[in-house]
């Protein structure tokens, strides 16, 4: 199946491709570097392009460090349970810059999140108090976007819930399976895909997007 060609209001969102999420970093996503080439191609097919980067500040709430804990443990939060992390994506380190060979220069907007130090954010549009917006909904909207294609890391947190919340917010949601990689946490993946059908969200290939 090939999807039409992209269209002025189709939008690509290249989540959180990142060093500390690629081979060698802190919280690094199996075979994470090889959505790189991917997202590099695919940006060369969209009228509107947006990058993420997850933006930490030290000592943040989702490190296990920050708690004493071990990472991949969870812990109640005010705003429910977190997975704990290695430190990840500290504001302003090399670990929170995108990969070097991420080479997209028509990104129009890079999206930071998870810079509150008390919430964590995996989701573009909205932190994980499931309260506090980005601004990315209206950002899409005034720019007249009604399709979102998602594609980076990882599918089982941030690619999946943001594209939870894109779903939410109204926008027709795919997200490209083959230019994700996953980190798979007892199950997540499994998880994710389930909630991301049951919300709607579609799923295609690199090669059937924008009539490659
Ligand atoms: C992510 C865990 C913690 C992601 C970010 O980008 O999927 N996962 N922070
Ligand atoms: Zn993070």
């Amino acid at each position: 199946m090939t999807d039409p060609a992209m269209g002025a209001d189709d939008a690509l969102l290249i989540v959180d491709v990142q060093n500390d999420f690629c081979a060698g970093g802190a919280l690094a996503v199996p075979d994470g570097d090889a959505v790189v080439p991917l997202a590099n191609a695919l940006a060369r097919r969209f009228p509107i392009v947006v990058l993420t980067q997850d933006w930490h500040t030290p000592g943040h709430a989702s490190f296990a460090s920050t708690h004493g804990r071990s990472p991949f443990e969870t812990i109640d939060l005010a705003y429910g349970c977190q997975v704990l992390w290695p430190d990840h994506c500290v504001m302003g380190t090399d670990g929170a810059a995108f990969h070097p060979a991420l080479d997209v220069p028509n990104a129009q907007l890079i999206v930071r999140k998870g810079f509150h130090p008390s919430i964590d954010s995996y989701s573009a549009f909205v932190e994980a108090d499931h309260a506090t917006p980005t601004g990315l909904a209206g950002y899409l909207r005034e720019r007249g976007v009604t399709r979102l294609f998602v594609a980076g890391l990882a599918t089982d947190f941030c690619v999946a819930w943001t594209a939870l919340d894109a779903a939410k917010a109204g926008f027709e949601v795919t997200i490209i399976e083959d230019a994700c990689r996953a980190i798979d946490l007892e199950g997540s993946l499994e998880a994710a895909w389930k909630n991301l059908a049951a919300a709607g969200v579609k799923r295609a290939q690199t090669a059937a997007i924008g009539g490659a």
